[in-house]
């Protein structure tokens, strides 16, 4: 089965890549490279020591056996190469990862802000209108967010996508209606999230393209099997304020003996999955494709639920660390429930890899034996949500009195 892997250099898109042409795909990965770009512009480079792409995928073939094609094209920009190369590779299924995905970055100035709503936006929306134009029956696995719903409710659990609601007509008559799942972004980059989801449900519609759109929590976890094959096929593993994720920043800090960096009360609720499950989601995602017809897919990509405060105790019980209390540089609940349906992975296969399954310690021997290319001056998060947020880069050693602070979300 052919597959087209948009965005396939990078932290999610690369262990894919290796995983599904292991299990006997034939992948061909798009990507501009701006992710490595970003890494000249920010002045900070992954913690693990990743190798150019040509290099990745000769050493692939060597390990392997196996080919992967590579083909440096920007998705948002280059339109007509994109749809001349579904054209002419007739792809079985597209994944689409090639979007800038860190929500601090998105919103560190008016340029970047822009930068994430043109390439985004413009990104998905070339991908299906060049399968559209292409007339091929091309199944389209999108990887997005599970900050789309916003991260509190009403106090039942976030279903997977659509939301049954009953609606008063005007004359005393209640209606059942099934809605997308009311959109809630917490960033620029999130936006773009939720402006995708509705061009996937209006190009389904119109044009009949079947679409897997996946909700995913953040990612922890570095290495696959297949990453762990050769030194040169590792994987990124973003530690800096803009795109270092919680979980893998915690592990990083705790190796190299900084103090944990919990914004506000740590109360945030937010969804992980690890890496591993990452990729074999997106397999199961393209072995259960939706059938003509078929209204958009949408899967809750994501494992299990945690306050960012528990995992700062979690990896200061396993390691020592110190925990300390930062104010808060982005606009969100400072605290929320958070309870995620996912049972639609759950019932195609998936056995979840939880924290307790003992891959916090493989993370944290990664980040101890790259730390000497860690630039400590690029841990705190800098990035505000609005001009009159302060940057605090020395934190508070103490808790912050939480019943000051507490609230939850309403509806
Ligand atoms: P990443 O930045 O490591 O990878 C994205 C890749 O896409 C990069 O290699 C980049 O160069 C490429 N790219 C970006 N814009 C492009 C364009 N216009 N044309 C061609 N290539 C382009 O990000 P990631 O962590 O691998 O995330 C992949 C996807 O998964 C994103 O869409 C993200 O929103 C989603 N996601 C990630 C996480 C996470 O925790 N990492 C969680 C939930 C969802
Ligand atoms: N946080 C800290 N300390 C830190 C870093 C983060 O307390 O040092 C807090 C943040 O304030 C936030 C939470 O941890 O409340 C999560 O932050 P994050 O940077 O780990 O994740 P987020 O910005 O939500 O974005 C990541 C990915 C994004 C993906 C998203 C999934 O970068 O691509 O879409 O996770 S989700 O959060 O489920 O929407």
């Amino acid at each position: 089965m052919r597959v087209l892997v948009l965005g396939g250099d990078g932290f999610c898109g690369w262990p894919t890549s290796l995983g599904l042409s292991n299990a006997g795909y034939d992948i061909t990965i798009v990507d501009n490279l701006s992710r490595r770009k970003i890494d000249i512009e920010l002045e900070c480079e992954s913690l693990t020591p990743i190798q150019p792409i040509s290099t990745r995928l000769k050493v692939w073939k060597e390990v392997s056996g196996k080919d992967i094609k590579f083909i440096n094209l920007d998705v948002a920009r280059q339109y007509h190469k994109l749809y001349t190369l579904i054209r002419e590779l007739k792809p079985e299924a597209i994944v689409h990862f090639a979007e800038q995905r860190a929500a601090p970055y998105s919103m560190k100035s008016p340029f970047h802000k822009r930068y994430t709503v043109d390439n985004n936006i413009n990104a998905t929306h070339n991908v299906l209108c060049a399968i559209a134009e292409s007339g091929l029956d091309v199944h389209l696995v999108h990887l997005g967010t599970m900050g789309v719903y916003g991260y509190g409710t009403a106090g039942m659990a976030i279903p997977e996508g659509y939301l049954n609601v009953k609606v008063d007509c005007g004359n005393g008559e209640l209606k059942d209606l099934e809605i997308l799942y009311p959109a809630n972004p917490g960033s620029v980059y999130h936006l773009t999230k939720t402006q995708d989801a509705l061009m996937f449900y209006y190009y389904n519609k119109n044009d009949g393209i079947r679409i897997t759109d996946l909700h995913q929590g953040v990612v922890w976890g570095t290495n696959t099997p297949e990453t762990m094959m050769d030194e040169k096929l590792i994987n990124r593993f973003d530690y800096d304020g803009d795109y270092g994720t919680v979980l893998n920043r915690f592990l990083m800090q705790a190796a190299i003996g900084h103090p944990l960096t919990v914004h506000g009360t740590g109360g945030q609720t937010r969804a992980f999955i690890h890496i591993r499950d990452t990729v074999k989601c997106i397999r199961i995602a393209i072995e259960n494709p939706p059938q003509k017809g078929d209204r958009v897919q949408i899967f809750n990509q994501t494992t299990e639920t945690h306050t960012v405060r528990d995992l700062a105790e979690l990896v200061s019980r396993i390691s020592g660390a110190e925990i300390r209390y930062y104010k808060n540089p982005r606009k969100e609940a400072p605290e929320n429930k958070l309870t995620v349906i996912n049972e639609r992975f759950l019932r195609l296969g998936l056995n979840p890899i939880t924290l307790e399954k003992g891959l916090l310690s493989e993370v944290m021997d990664i980040a101890k034996k790259y730390k000497s290319r860690c630039d400590k001056s690029k841990i705190i998060c800098k990035s505000i949500w609005t001009k009159d947020i302060e940057v605090d880069v020395e934190g508070s050693v103490t808790p912050i009195n939480q019943s000051e602070t507490v609230h939850e979300i309403q509806g």
